[in-house]
């Protein structure tokens, strides 16, 4: 029998469905407010998945829940800093929305782009705090129930930035360096649970607020870091981990980089000034 009707001739109410019958499941999304997180809450509802969509603006996620329906999408007024709060957050999921199928963990931000001597320490705590004791504080929360149901999917937002070193990435392409080797630890300690684990390694991506974040909610200076070329979109990313999310249950995708073909790699630098420490 159709799956929906099997469950109707049980008796059961199509809202407690769970993953098997919705396809998709239910995501927990941290970092819904803006950027990849909202674009992969958008495609998640439109495949027909459910949504706890987390992020410290609630009104941004309160907007998001009228566009994309309150059954569908649960708004999570988080910080993800905040221990406390996120393993309250995780206790008190409502029914519908408390088994979650699929972690996204897009809360992230890089502050600065000065090199490592002119770069402040308050930033450079602050994206430790958030992209990796954020991420590792909400995987935590989460795993428990995945592996005790035998399934489940990490998903987490590395970096380029992770992998390649650029001038004044120092402490962001470290946050990011962290969030790949978690990640593929995390599959090498979840070996036999049924739980996958993938790292979402973007280059230079347009339309968030990522470089905004960066320069301070400078829109000028943020806007140039796109000028001249065609970046990637949200839309892309969230393609990307929509396309990892429904992969046969076998499959692991374990990382995926992408970049947008106006972004390469330019190898080497040497500084022709005599010598190692002279000036
Ligand atoms: P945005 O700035 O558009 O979105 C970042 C999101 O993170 C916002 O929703 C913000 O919500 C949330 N966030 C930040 N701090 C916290 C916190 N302490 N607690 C909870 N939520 C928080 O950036 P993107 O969507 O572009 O980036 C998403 C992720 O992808 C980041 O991890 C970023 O490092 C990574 N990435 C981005 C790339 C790019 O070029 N854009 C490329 C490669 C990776 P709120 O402020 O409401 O809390
Ligand atoms: C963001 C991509 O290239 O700006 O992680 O560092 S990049």
């Amino acid at each position: 029998m159709h799956e929906p009707l099997r469950l109707r001739a049980a008796g059961l109410p199509l809202d407690c469905v769970p993953m098997a019958e919705t396809g998709i499941g239910t995501f927990f999304i941290t970092g819904a407010s803006s950027g990849f997180g909202a674009a992969t809450a958008r495609q998640v509802v439109a495949a027909g998945g459910r949504v706890v969509a987390a992020a410290r603006r609630i009104e941004r996620l309160s907007a998001l829940a009228a566009e994309l329906g309150t059954k569908r999408l649960l708004p999570v007024a988080l910080d993800v800093r905040d221990r406390a709060a996120v393993e309250a957050a995780v206790a008190a999921l409502p029914k519908g929305f408390d088994v979650v199928d699929t972690v996204v963990n897009s809360a992230g931000l890089a502050l600065g782009l000065q090199n490592a001597p002119q770069a402040h320490l308050d930033d450079w705590d602050r994206m430790i705090d958030t992209n990796c004791r954020g991420l590792v504080t909400v995987t935590r929360a989460l795993l428990p129930g995945m592996v005790e149901r035998g399934r489940g999917h990490v998903i987490n937002l590395g970096s380029v930035a992770g992998t390649y070193p650029y001038p004044g990435g120092n402490v962001y392409g470290a946050t990011k360096a962290f969030v790949h080797q978690f990640s593929l630890n995390l599959r090498s300690e979840l070996h036999g649970t049924g739980v996958r684990v993938t790292c979402i390694e973007p280059g230079m991506c347009g339309g968030t607020e990522f470089s905004q974040v960066r320069f301070g909610g400078d829109v000028k200076k943020a806007g140039e870091v796109y000028a001249g070329m065609q970046p990637l979109t949200a839309e892309d990313i969230a393609g990307a981990i929509l396309w990892a999310a429904s992969q046969p249950k076998h499959v692991n995708v374990n990382v995926i980089e992408l970049m947008p073909v106006s972004q390469s790699l330019a190898g080497f630098q040497v500084a022709r000034n005599g010598g190692a420490g002279d000036r």
